[in-house]
């Protein structure tokens, strides 16, 4: 018998200023509906970033109130978390209410005390235990599952990690609509985006990097589901831009290579974007065929060019392999894009200010760069404790020393876009993404016509952050 007439799958993310978190569809939340489809009568998905009815909890609780037996809830991201908080405790208290999520796990206490309408969290990752929720499996009986009991709140043993060679991988047909690039509430490209998961985890323990922990703090093992199922995927995949957001798509360069291979043979024409390291480089046999499948855009973790802070980080690599692998990846028509720390620990402002020339110098397109972070399980967090003189004021948080406070990185932070962003990098940027057919001729002049509206957004994003 079934036991719930129609879930929502609840998408509660709208208030986003930030580029790349409009861009893509929730994944985890699609595998949680997938997984549950068909054991429930019906499922609605719901992304409140395209849903403007519904941003109005009272507009979504009389849906709910109407149609809803079952509410599930991903809560995902640090960030906008207190409103997302807000939002659910909103939500209607009569219907059954279950939150999963990296965030969610993370805080699982403080959401049963800050939403007293949540029934259920999940912890970790969620597709075996959804479909018990569903089938009505005793709630004492399903692992990894925290719930109210008598006044209560009750934590059962971590549940294994689900073999993802067995786990249906998402259905496209649940959703309402495509994912564009969006800045500012502003469409910056006709091309439509989607992301495709190969594989989970990762080999590798770089020191500050959680990716491959789930927030329970156990480092997820690395695993693979056959290169036919993400072919079979594929073919779903309607959208022209894919990220595979597997955290090193070339962990298994034999397996990425196969990969490229089906791709190519089977005709499937994308522009595909992965995450990977510089390890890459020394494989030209898989460079080239990726370039030939599709791959256009590489995300790459440096992190930083100094020898000293690499091996801090435990990263794996020198400045020497970083110069040598660039020299290898600009001979290929693809968009490079790195990721760099600053803020280390014994990091000078000096030695920060060397990532944007250092990224000219080995010809990044385009980067990003953040303060060091410490999650919670981080093993990067005792060092910090340990050294004296940094800080930081939250787990999630960014680290601090006396040298450099919230100010004076600040100040570092624009001094690096400054002086990597400047105007002919920015011409380069505008060149390169539309030669490798990541924006088109029409989306530049469109965004043009568009350019008040974009300055508008952005002034509205300054207003709510003086707020
Ligand atoms: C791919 C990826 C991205 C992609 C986009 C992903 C997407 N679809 O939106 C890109 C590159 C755009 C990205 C950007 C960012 N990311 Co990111 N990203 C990842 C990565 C590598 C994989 C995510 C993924 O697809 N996982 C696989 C799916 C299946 O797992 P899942 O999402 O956790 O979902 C499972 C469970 O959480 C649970 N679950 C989830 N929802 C629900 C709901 C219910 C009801 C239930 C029962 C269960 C449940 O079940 C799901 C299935 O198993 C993770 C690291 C990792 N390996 O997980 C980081 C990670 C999620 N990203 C992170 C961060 C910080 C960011 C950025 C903020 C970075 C930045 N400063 O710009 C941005 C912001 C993105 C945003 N949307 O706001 C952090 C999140 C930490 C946090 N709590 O904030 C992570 C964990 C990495 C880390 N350890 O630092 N990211
Ligand atoms: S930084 Fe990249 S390579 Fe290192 S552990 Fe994290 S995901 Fe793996």
């Amino acid at each position: 018998m079934i036991k719930y007439k129609h879930a929502l799958a609840l998408n509660p993310y709208f208030r986003e200023s930030n580029t790349i978190r409009w861009t893509f569809p929730p994944t985890g939340l699609e595998y949680i509906a997938t997984n549950m489809k068909d054991l429930v009568s019906k499922v609605t998905l719901l992304d409140l970033r395209y849903e403007k009815a519904y941003q109005d909890p009272k507009a979504l609780s009389e849906f709910i109130r109407n149609e809803i037996d079952l509410i599930c809830v991903s809560i995902q991201w640090e960030s906008r978390f207190e409103d997302i908080c807000d939002f659910v405790s909103q939500l209607p208290p009569e219907i059954c209410t279950v939150v999963g999520g990296y965030k969610a796990t993370e805080e699982v206490e403080y959401l049963f005390d800050r939403c007293p309408n949540i029934d259920m969290i999940v912890r970790g990752e969620g597709e075996e235990i959804i479909k018990q929720i569903v089938t009505g499996v005793p709630y004492r009986d399903i692992r990894g599952l925290s719930y109210r009991e008598n006044g209560g709140v009750v934590h059962n043993e971590i549940h294994p990690l689900p073999d993802i060679t067995r786990i249906p991988f998402p259905d496209r047909s649940l959703r309402k609509h495509d994912y564009y690039l969006v800045k500012h509430g502003v469409r910056l490209s006709s091309h439509t985006f989607d992301t495709v998961l190969t594989t989970r985890g990762c080999p590798f323990k770089c020191k500050f990097c959680t990716f491959s922990l789930n927030p329970l703090g156990q480092k997820r093992s690395y695993t693979e589901r056959s290169v036919e199922s993400v072919i079979k995927e594929l073919k779903t995949v309607k959208a022209d831009v894919v990220l595979f957001s597997d955290d090193n798509f070339f962990t298994n360069l034999k397996r990425s290579e196969q990969l490229c291979d089906l791709i190519i043979e089977n005709k499937i024409k994308k522009i595909f974007v992965v995450q990977a390291r510089i390890d890459v480089a020394k494989h030209r046999r898989v460079l080239d065929k990726a370039e030939k499948a599709g791959f256009k855009v590489f995300l790459i973790g440096i992190e930083s060019p100094h020898d000293r802070i690499l091996k801090q980080l435990d990263k794996g690599i020198t400045q020497q392999q970083v110069r040598d692998a660039f020299a290898v990846l600009t001979q290929y028509d693809i968009y490079l894009h790195g990721y760099f720390i600053y803020g280390n620990i014994g990091e000078t402002e000096e030695e920060m200010l060397y990532i944007p020339k250092f990224a000219k110098e080995i010809k990044l397109d385009s980067i990003t760069f953040q303060k060091l972070r410490i999650e919670r399980f981080s093993p990067l967090k005792e060092v910090v404790e340990k050294t004296p003189g940094y800080y930081y004021n939250r787990i999630g948080g960014s680290v601090y020393s006396d040298h450099y406070g919230r100010k004076e990185l600040k100040q570092i932070r624009n001094r690096i876009r400054s002086e990597f962003y400047d105007l002919p990098k920015v011409i380069h940027i505008i060149r390169k993404a539309r030669r490798i057919g990541l924006v088109g001729g029409r989306d530049l002049t469109s965004t043009f016509f568009k350019l008040p509206l974009l300055m508008y957004g952005l002034a509205r994003r300054k207003r709510e952050r003086r707020r």
